[in-house]
């Protein structure tokens, strides 16, 4: 530490004599100045996090630049079809990455070029793996998204998806293939970045699901014709593990030593839950939401939807001994056979040198609302014009119900559900200047390259529930949202530097209005990221800068080859399963 210390004094120069070492978040932020002009200047050290490399720190806004070529980082994902008894409750059929459930922990820095290359290991089921939240600046057939971005990856098949890390932060990586991520086809990704707040250890990702014994494709079926809502949920795990309503299994353990504080990398990958999280006599600093770094705050519980994540630094500053890491359901939208036991949600927080024993502390009562987080300012500031209100682009979310289809219940944008053709994905129709998407694209055409759009999400059917809303390609900026219906007035919408993230929640009966610039050639996919919502098409594409696609993507051999190997083996009269929902 000391070292750090030194170098961050030399290498300030002349501004080392003002004696300014920014130690905590209040220090960065009122010196956010002098890290403008830092920039690149010190190391990243546990006292230093705001510090990265030349040119590059937490004051970097990444949506503009990231560091030059870094390293290359090369991943195998293999993709089988096996069982798992993840809570001692007894096997369950599961499709896992590399016969682990989460999937590996994927790991980078900023500015380094992951290569992941996937292998489809099923006899039955195509694939195509999703990096969520992860930007695809010009690498949109990389995005992972089947019938969209890409034709699926055949049984039997490779494909190399390659991308830049423009951003640094937390998150991860699933499946988009129909229920496949349900089945258990699921893992993180961290790629490593200067922090808004100084913390001694990292303690890598900790990723909350919900879990069901019965398989993801069957409750997918009974999710697309159940008039009541999808079934439930018979348990939670935490990193990959939980006890179970009868007592069997075991929590996860999270390790620390007194006197250390710890980053802890929090991700919802649930299918159908939104949760609240706390730490028994702990309060915490949040410091990023979803990719986003945010300006620190302090407290001692988080609402955490589908697909978001919070970045949280706790201080292991209590008497040695085990604290419970709380996990509640957000009970307003959400909800669990598990509820009905008495089995405590969550994972230990176990002091090193404390007995191997189950907590026995109290904390916070946990919320149980399905609101997300609303004191999230990024740290790097953004303005959205004002002018992009008058053109926002409404999207009205339906529902309906087809008997004659067994009661298929789909959700509509505008009329409309998407089904995606796996065999003709968008992105192959535009490289082919196609302008048929099918009838149930629900493409948006965004033409003004660098303009910004603003998109109204708008609950138009009387079934009111909050949708976890997530954007491919972008963070959107959250102007608005409310319950009701939106007036189209600038009252109460915020443009100066508002939230930014890859998923916000559709408030019940409500609306959402999200704004982002078009700078990234591409087809880019929103939708609901409950998974049985998703199934059920609540998405849109939006087809951004169509001219520029086939220049900013650059080599899409991977892409035709992969089209002709599905092609090769999803064609009439050879599907050993026909395809039920959506496709994502
Ligand atoms: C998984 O294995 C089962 C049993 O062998 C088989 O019936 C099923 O088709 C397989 N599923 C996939 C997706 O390969
Ligand atoms: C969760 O498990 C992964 C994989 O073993 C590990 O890298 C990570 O550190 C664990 N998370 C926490 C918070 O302990
Ligand atoms: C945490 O400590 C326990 C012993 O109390 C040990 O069994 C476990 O492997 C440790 N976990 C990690 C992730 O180091
Ligand atoms: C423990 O750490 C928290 C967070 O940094 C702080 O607010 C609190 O005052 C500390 N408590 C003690 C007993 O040092
Ligand atoms: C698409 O809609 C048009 C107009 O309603 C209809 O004529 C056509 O058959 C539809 N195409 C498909 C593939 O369903
Ligand atoms: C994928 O595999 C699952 C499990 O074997 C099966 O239920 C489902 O129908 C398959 N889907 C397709 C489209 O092949
Ligand atoms: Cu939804």
């Amino acid at each position: 530490m000391l070292l750090q210390r030194i170098s961050l004094w030399l290498s300030l120069g002349s501004l080392s004599l003002a004696g300014v070492i920014p130690r905590d978040a209040a220090q960065l932020e009122s010196n956010s100045v002098l890290l403008e002009r830092q920039d690149g200047a010190c190391t990243n050290g546990p006292l230093t996090r705001q510090c990265w490399s030349s040119g590059f720190s937490i004051s970097t806004d990444f949506d503009a630049k990231a560091p030059p070529a870094g390293k290359t980082v090369t991943y195998d994902l293999d993709i089988s079809n096996t069982t798992i008894n993840a809570d001692g409750h007894g096997d369950k059929p599961v499709m896992l990455i590399n016969g682990k459930y989460p999937g590996p922990v994927i790991r980078a820095s900023w500015g380094d070029t992951l290569v992941i290359n996937v292998h489809n290991s099923l006899q039955d089921n195509g694939t195509g793996i999703h990096w969520h939240g992860v930007r695809q600046l010009g690498s949109c057939q990389h995005d992972g998204v089947p019938g969209v971005t890409e034709c699926p990856i055949a049984p039997g098949k490779t494909r190399q998806y390659v991308f830049k890390c423009t951003q640094f932060g937390t998150t991860w990586y699933h499946s988009h293939w129909s229920a496949q991520y349900g089945a258990g086809v699921v893992g993180t990704l961290i790629i490593d970045g200067p922090a808004t707040a100084n913390y001694d250890f990292d303690l890598g990702t900790l990723p909350i699901t919900d879990w069901y014994y019965k398989p993801a494709f069957e409750l997918n079926e009974q999710a697309l014709h159940s008039l009541t809502g999808p079934p439930l949920p018979d348990n939670i795990l935490v990193n990959g593990t939980h006890k179970n309503a009868n007592g069997g299994g075991s929590y996860y353990k999270i390790n620390v030593t007194k006197g250390k504080k710890y980053r802890i990398r929090l991700i919802n990958t649930a299918v159908d839950s939104h949760f609240h999280v706390s730490f028994d006599g702990h309060p915490f600093t949040v410091i990023t939401s979803d990719f986003v770094p945010i300006k620190p705050y302090v407290t001692d519980q988080l609402a955490i939807n589908i697909g978001q994540r919070y970045d949280v630094v706790i201080n292991a500053n209590q008497t040695a001994g085990n604290y419970w890491f709380r996990v509640g359901y957000g009970t307003a939208c959400s909800n669990n056979n598990i509820l009905s036991s008495n089995i405590q949600l969550g994972a230990i927080l176990h002091y090193s040198g404390a007995p191997d024993a189950e907590p026995t502390t109290s904390g916070v009562t946990l919320k149980t609302d399905c609101d997300d987080e609303t004191t999230l300012t990024p740290f790097v500031p953004n303005t959205v014009p004002t002018s992009v209100v008058p053109s926002a682009g409404e999207l009205d979310l339906n529902h309906n119900i087809d008997a004659a289809q067994n009661n298929l219940f789909t959700w509509t944008i505008d009329g409309t559900t998407q089904i995606v053709n796996w065999n003709q994905p968008t992105l192959k129709t535009i490289l082919n200047a196609g302008n048929d998407f099918g009838n149930n694209s629900n493409v948006h055409e965004m033409t003004t390259s660098g303009s910004w759009y603003l998109w109204w999400v708008q609950t138009t059917t009387f079934i009111a529930l909050p949708h976890p809303i997530h954007l491919h390609g972008h963070d959107f900026y959250i102007v608005g949202k409310g319950s009701g219906t939106w007036d189209g007035s600038t009252t109460g919408l915020t443009f100066n530097n508002p939230t930014r993230r890859d998923v916000a929640t559709l408030p019940a009966g409500g609306y959402l209005l999200l704004a982002f610039p078009a700078d990234n050639p591409g087809i880019w996919v929103m939708h609901c990221h409950i998974a049985w919502h998703a199934s059920q098409g609540l998405s849109v594409q939006f087809l951004e800068s169509r001219g520029s696609i086939g220049g900013a993507i650059g080599n899409v051999d991977g892409f035709n080859q992969g089209c002709t190997e599905w092609g090769n083996y999803w064609k009439p009269g050879n599907h050993p399963y026909e395809q039920t929902d959506s496709g994502i």
